[in-house]
């Protein structure tokens, strides 16, 4: 059977990455975000019938990540990985200065809407007893750094839920990982500081971050291994930031 992968956050950056890696190799993908223009543009991989289901879906609001999941058509029901991705930084202030909105973006994005996913789909891989769900994490769950407060909390979080779903899911035939990316130039920097892209760039300047490709090859492994096989847990920083607080630039 032609194996099938869910991504969220596939209009951007990893996800998007991993959505065109999986078409270019016959996987069949449904690919979420809000923005369905960048989603539409995965169609120039599709190379066969039947192969992509993009939809327009805000994870933050409950109702619509439900009634997608409840409604997907006949031929996209069975769900081998689920890359649990979609998230997002609003700001890097330290907590005296931060916006309370840009708090509510990241804990609504990165821990509600995650859970809502992961809720909507485990239902669904319990039914085949089988299926991996590949959650994002960060570095930044796991190393706290000035003005990554909230954001590395819902990251951590995300680690934590992680070993929860796992321990949970692995009683009835399902996997769960979390990939830990430190940093990485996709829109993300762009997201954080409100389209500044001065501010952006600075954050990817003299060294070499993790891109887009370096994600997708990963998620790819991962969903290749054999199904006794879970790898629970990556950390995947580019060779100049040994950690959350530390890049060496040239
Ligand atoms: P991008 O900004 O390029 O992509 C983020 C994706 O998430 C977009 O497709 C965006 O789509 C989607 N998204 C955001 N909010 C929502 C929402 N409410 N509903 C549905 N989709 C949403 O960044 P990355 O690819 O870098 O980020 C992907 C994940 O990786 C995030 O969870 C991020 O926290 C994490 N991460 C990123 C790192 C980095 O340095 N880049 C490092 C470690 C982890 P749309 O706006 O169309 O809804
Ligand atoms: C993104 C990585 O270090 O910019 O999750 O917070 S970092």
């Amino acid at each position: 059977m032609q194996k099938t992968i869910c991504i969220t956050g596939a209009s951007s950056g990893f996800g998007k990455f991993t959505a065109e890696l999986f078409l270019k190799n016959n996987w069949k993908v449904i690919a979420i975000a809000r923005r369905l223009e960048p989603l539409k543009e995965l169609e120039s991989f599709v190379n066969g019938e039947d192969q992509l289901l993009i939809q327009s879906v805000d994870v933050q609001n409950e109702k619509e990540v439900t009634t997608f999941f409840q409604s997907l058509p006949p031929s996209f029901q069975h769900i081998g990985v689920l890359f649990n991705n979609a998230g997002l930084s609003r700001g890097k202030d330290e907590l005296i200065h931060a916006k309370l909105d840009h708090w509510e973006e990241m804990i609504n994005t990165n821990i509600k809407g995650f859970l809502y996913v992961a809720k909507a789909v485990l239902p669904i891989m319990k039914e085949q007893a089988s299926g991996y769900i590949i959650n994002t994490g960060s570095v930044a769950g796991r190393n706290s750094y000035v003005g990554g407060n909230v954001y590395g909390a819902t990251k951590a979080a995300v680690k934590m839920l992680s070993e929860s779903m796992r321990l949970e899911a692995a009683a009835y035939g399902v996997r769960v990982g979390e990939i830990a990316p430190g940093a990485a130039e996709t829109e993300f920097s762009m997201v954080r500081f409100d389209r500044n892209k001065e501010s952006s760039d600075a954050v990817y300047k003299g060294f070499t971050p993790l891109n887009g490709n370096d994600i997708a090859n990963t998620v790819w492994f991962l969903s290749n291994l054999p199904e006794h096989v879970c790898i629970q847990e990556l950390v995947i920083m580019p060779a100049a930031q040994p950690n959350a607080n530390v890049v060496y630039r040239k």
